[in-house]
């Protein structure tokens, strides 16, 4: 093999060739900087959790920068929180946190504006990495890479890393392994070649008891005190569920009961709704490949509150504040009902799931 011959081999081994110029801009982008100040989205589903401390890692290894990794909301789901513990990076919570003035921002599966972010209004973004569609406020962030066709942002970042000649630790790896896989449905939902290359890179690189521990974590006795009332509440419509919860126990609940229901044999989608604190949530799921659950969400939310997603999930929130406990259930009622419209079935028709006259098929 000549030279030439195994460098372009090196540099073809499971990462784009334009990964070596895109990291070229991004430290250019970050030059003069001394610290930069890592965000991700409300509510940090291990995606977030895990593309925000590989950007912090690759930072700090390459460039020698400090970095802050925080987020605002709250960890609630018990997989996600037995992922942070398997994690050696501190988050930090967006509430009551000031980003230092002279650090530059970065965000990371979300994007400057998008609604489900605690970026603090008028504040510079230097960088974003997403696989979400690009938002207008995008356009001018300085270093921006938004590739919708990946199915995680965690697979962005292994290529920044591999790139860099950034070998993960094991518990990276295992972070950015176990993030794909939840993020892709185990690489079967909107998953690219870009993910299972990077699924495979980081398998090898992972601890297993440690990918295990974090699938199979305990969960608290409120999770069955929700998957118990979820079973009571949803209702059949055709082939779409609908779910209109109380109050969670925390605000990832919603999309975890929008996901349970998508097991259901002949249910084509989901959707939950429930309230946390003085935030109404909802969450939709589909087996649809060719569909919009995003655009479905934002359309039906409105100028209500902020929604975004991608073609088979989506989440959308709004605002409580100042809306009595009638009104608010008011709203979350039309907007289900505005769903399953946009979804082609009768909100007045359905059938409840335990109990219903169609659930004795095979
Ligand atoms: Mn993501």
């Amino acid at each position: 093999m000549t030279d030439g011959a195994r460098e372009h081999a090196t540099s073809d081994s499971g990462v784009p060739a334009d990964t070596t110029l895109r990291l070229a801009e991004l430290l250019e982008t970050l030059e003069d900087v001394e610290e930069v100040f890592i965000l991700t989205h409300d509510n940090p589903d291990p995606d977030a959790l895990a593309s925000a401390a590989a950007l912090a890692v690759l930072l700090g290894r390459i460039a020698g920068l400090s970095t802050r990794v925080a987020f605002g909301g709250i960890i609630g789901r018990a997989e996600n929180r037995s992922l942070t513990q398997e994690m050696e990076i501190e988050f930090e919570r967006m509430e009551g946190l000031e980003i230092p003035p002279g650090a530059a921002i970065a965000m990371v599966d979300t994007q400057p504006r998008a609604g489900n972010n605690a970026l603090p209004a008028g504040r510079i973004v230097s960088v974003v990495i997403d696989h979400h569609p690009e938002r207008l406020d995008t356009t001018a962030v300085p270093f921006k890479d938004v590739r919708t066709e990946y199915g995680a942002s965690s697979s962005m970042l292994v290529e920044y890393l591999r790139a860099a000649d950034v070998e993960p630790e094991p518990w990276l790896a295992t972070a950015l392994f176990y993030a794909i896989q939840s993020e892709t449905m185990d690489l079967g939902r909107e998953a690219s070649e870009a993910d299972v290359a990077a699924s495979m890179f980081l398998y090898l690189r992972s601890d297993p008891a440690a990918i295990s521990r974090i699938r199979h974590a305990r969960v608290p006795a409120s999770y069955f005190r929700s998957v118990h009332e979820a079973l009571g509440a949803a209702r059949k419509h055709g082939s779409v569920i609908a779910v209109p919860m109380g109050t969670l126990p925390y605000p990832d609940m919603v999309a975890e009961v929008a996901d349970i229901f998508l097991q259901m044999k002949g249910v084509a989608w989901t959707l939950a709704s429930g309230r946390y604190r003085d935030r109404l949530l909802f969450s939709v799921r589909t087996w649809d490949a060719r569909a919009h659950a995003g655009i479905l969400m934002r359309e039906a939310i409105g100028e209500r509150g902020s929604a975004g997603g991608h073609g088979t999930l989506a989440g959308g929130q709004i605002d409580l504040r100042g809306l009595s406990d009638e009104a608010a259930e008011e709203l979350r009622g039309s907007i289900m009902d505005d769903l399953l419209r946009a979804l082609g079935v009768d909100p007045e028709t359905s059938a409840t799931l335990i109990r219903g006259d169609d659930d004795v098929e095979s």
